[in-house]
Parts: C-alpha cells; structure tokens; sequence
C-alpha cells in the first residue's frame, strides 16, 4: 500500500521520539498560554498547577479541562494568547447556542493549518497539479479557506467553488477534470442528485474528502458509489484550528489518523471525566501543541469516538486512529428509555433500497413526554411500513413518520440539519 505522504518523516516517526516530541510541545505550550493569558493562568492557578508541573507527557493530566464555554466567555479577543498585531485571519463557529468562537491565526498557525491539511490531502491520494474542487464555504466557516491553504502547501490546483449553483459547480468540475472534490457531507449528495438530473458524470473525479458532519458507513457508500470515488472521511474543528487538523482516514479506511505531533488525544467519560481505555467509546479532549494564538488545552470537544490503534498502519504511519465520529454528546436521543445517535438511524435508512438521502429526525415533546417521527424521502416501491420495520430492528421500537417522494424534503448546501425538537 502507497504512503502518500506529505512530511514522510514526521507521519511516519517512531513513537517514541513521536512522544518525546510531544512532550517538548507540552511544556512549550502550556508555558507559553500560563505567560501570555491571564485567564488561562489564572485557571491553572486556581487548579494549582504551572509550567514547571508538567515533567513527561502523562503530566498532560494534571492541567484542568476546558470547554466551549472558555471561549465563548472570553468572546472576542480575551482569550488570545499573541498581541492582535501578530494575527492575520480568523475564522468563528456560531454554535447551536449562538454565541460565536473566534479562532485566530499568526502566520505559524497559518502554516501548521496547511500542513496539517496537505496532509490529509497526499494521504488521500493527491498529487501535485491535480484540480481539486472546494465546495464549502468561504467565510467565517473554516472549511472554505482550510481546504484552500491546504491545497497551496501541496501544491494543488484550486478550483475555490464554494457552495451552491449546483449545476454549474457540475460543469466546472467536468470542465476542469477535477480530481479532488471535497465538502460537507450532504452536499456531496446534493451533487450527486443535480448530477443524475442533468445526465452528466465526471470519468475524471477520483477522490472525495467529505466531513464537518458524522456519516454512517452505508451515506459513505452511497458518496463513493454515486460519484464512482474513493470516500476519506476528513476531521477538525473551530477550536482546534479547522478543517483537518485532527486528520482522515488513509486508504486503509481503518480509523482517522490524528496529527499527533500537533495534538495530544485522551477519550473520557463524559459523565466521570475520567481516561477510558483504548476502544472504550467516549469523548474527545484534545491539547494543541503547536498553535500560537489560541492554543486549546485539554478541550472538551463533546466529539464521541474510540482509540482504535496506537500501532503502526499498513500505511506506515505511527499517528493513533481513532473511529469515525459517531456524534456529538448532545446529539444523542433519549425517547422510551432507548439512547441512540441520528447516525444510526441514517445508517438504517440508507440501507434500505430505493430510500433516497435525505431525512429528517423529529423529537416532539407533548407534555413532557419525548416521541419520535422520522420523515425519509423514497421512491414509490418503499412504504412507511418498511421504513418502520427496518428502524424496530436497529433502535428497538418503530418511530412513526412519512415517506416523501424524491425531492420531498428540504436541502441545504451547508452543514445538514437532521434533527428538530418541537415542543407541544
Ligand atoms: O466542521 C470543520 C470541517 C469542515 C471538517 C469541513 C470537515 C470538513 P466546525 O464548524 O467547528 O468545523 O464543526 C466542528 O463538526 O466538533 C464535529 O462535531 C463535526 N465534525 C467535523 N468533522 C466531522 C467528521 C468543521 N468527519 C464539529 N465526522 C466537530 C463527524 C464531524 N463529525
């Protein structure tokens, strides 16, 4: 199996001198954040821990957990770990509370970003002068212009489509013999759908990098499958500096290899806090070693995954895989005493045949008692019957709901909105 690498001696670098690595960028860091905020400090205070605390990588435990609310709390500047002249772009997640998180930039993180990126890029199968098209969006979100820096570093070229007009975004890539298409999930299958209306294909696209939403095994086929590519699931956050900074899956597609050499991982309990052991599911909370301006530190990412492995891949890279991301903590439902995850149920759904893409998961709320719809767009051999059976089977009890025709239920050319609580 190819390596594809972009920085062959650093994705490949034996663990030991990968930890050792780390724990320079431990103690650089965290000294660095503890001189240069004084909310950060003064939390490590208040935690009574320092700079001259942190002795090994293990010593990554005894700083305090943080969450999103540190950085909507210090909303905009309070948090910046560099003087504001030393920043030079900035991107902001608006959250489902609306409270915005601003993430800054220096010139170094601008380049740990494209590195990161480029990455994620060569390990997918990117050469130089290849088109790659990217379609999200250029803005305040960080998909747009990660994907965009990523792709100067491994020397791509660009085709800076952003979301929308579908049609001619389908031209352009024909037209360009793009290679590379990468976006947000769903509008990976909004192509796919504008693309079968106009009876076109594109012989020329070989690869597709797709996230910023959690997408069940049988969605990445169905991807794969309607655009005739191979799928690499790519992971990053706002918080974390963007789009792939935690990194994608390789060729193996046995799990997201995460720049270790950037960030270090731990999986807790959400409920104890406490580390879970490797292959326990549990939530992400990840340090930045290596950024400048706001350098998270044992953040919270409310991410579900596991640690899959620590050895080396077939693909000769030593940087731990984690599972793809099953969802956010509060994406989980709870209705008749049973929990599950919307990705779940779009698992299920997209396996059953004639079932188009699309879906909606409706949690309404009468009297303080929880139910469930679940609203799927299908062609006319699929009944609601069907849908229900096949949901009894995974989640454990039918949730009503009602079968659209193709093209039924609404779309959106940005992150998916699945779920909808309504409140009788
Ligand atoms: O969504 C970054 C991104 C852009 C990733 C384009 C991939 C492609 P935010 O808007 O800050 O950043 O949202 C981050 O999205 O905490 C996860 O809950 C979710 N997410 C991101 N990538 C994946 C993925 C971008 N591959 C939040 N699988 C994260 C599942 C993902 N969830």
């Amino acid at each position: 199996m190819k390596g594809n690498y972009y920085n062959e001696s650093m994705e490949t670098v034996p663990r030991r001198e990968l930890e050792e690595l780390q724990k320079k960028r431990l103690q650089a860091v965290v000294d660095h954040v503890y001189r240069s905020n004084r909310i950060y400090r003064d939390l490590f205070d208040a935690h009574g821990v320092g700079p001259d605390d942190i002795k090994s990588l293990e010593d990554v435990r005894k700083l305090p957990m943080t969450n999103k609310e540190i950085l909507r709390e210090s909303y905009p500047l309070a948090l910046f770990c560099v003087p504001r002249d030393k920043i030079r772009e900035m991107h902001m997640s608006s959250g489902s509370t609306g409270t915005p998180v601003i993430m800054p930039y220096t010139p170094a993180d601008l380049e740990q970003w494209a590195e990161c990126m480029a990455r994620c890029y060569c390990m997918a199968g990117a050469s130089q002068g290849d088109a790659v098209q990217i379609t999200p969006l250029f803005g305040l979100f960080n998909g747009g212009f990660g994907m965009y820096h990523g792709a100067r570093a491994a020397g791509l070229f660009i085709i800076p489509a952003g979301p929308g007009n579908t049609q001619r975004q389908v031209r352009l890539a024909r037209d360009l013999k793009a290679r590379i298409l990468t976006g947000v999930v769903s509008y990976g299958l909004r192509i796919i759908e504008v693309m079968e209306e106009m009876g076109e294909s594109l012989p020329d696209l070989e690869i597709g990098i797709f996230g910023a939403e959690a997408f069940s095994e049988s969605m990445k086929k169905r991807v794969s499958e309607g655009l005739g590519i191979e799928v690499f699931d790519i992971y990053g956050m706002t918080e974390t500096g963007g789009v792939g900074t935690l990194g994608q899956d390789c060729s193996a597609h046995d799990g997201l290899h995460v720049w270790e050499d950037h960030y270090i991982l731990e999986v807790i309990d959400p409920r104890t806090g406490e580390e879970v052991e490797d292959g326990q599911v549990g939530e992400l909370v990840v340090t930045a070693l290596t950024r400048e301006a706001l350098p998270v530190i044992r953040f919270r990412t409310a991410d579900l995954t596991k640690v899959i492995s620590r050895e080396k891949c077939e693909c000769g890279r030593t940087h731990l895989r984690i599972a793809p991301i099953t969802g956010r903590i509060d994406d989980m439902i709870i209705v008749k005493g049973v929990n599950f995850f919307p990705k779940q149920v779009e698992q299920t759904l997209m396996g059953i045949p004639g079932v188009g893409s699309n879906y909606q998961i409706i949690v309404e709320e009468i009297d303080g008692v929880k139910d469930v719809r679940v609203n799927v767009e299908a062609g006319p051999e699929v009944t609601g019957f069907m849908v229900e059976k096949a949901l009894k089977e995974t989640l454990g009890f039918s949730p009503k709901g009602d079968v659209y025709p193709i093209g039924g239920l609404p779309r959106t050319e940005g992150k998916a909105q699945r779920v909808f609580h309504k409140k009788a």
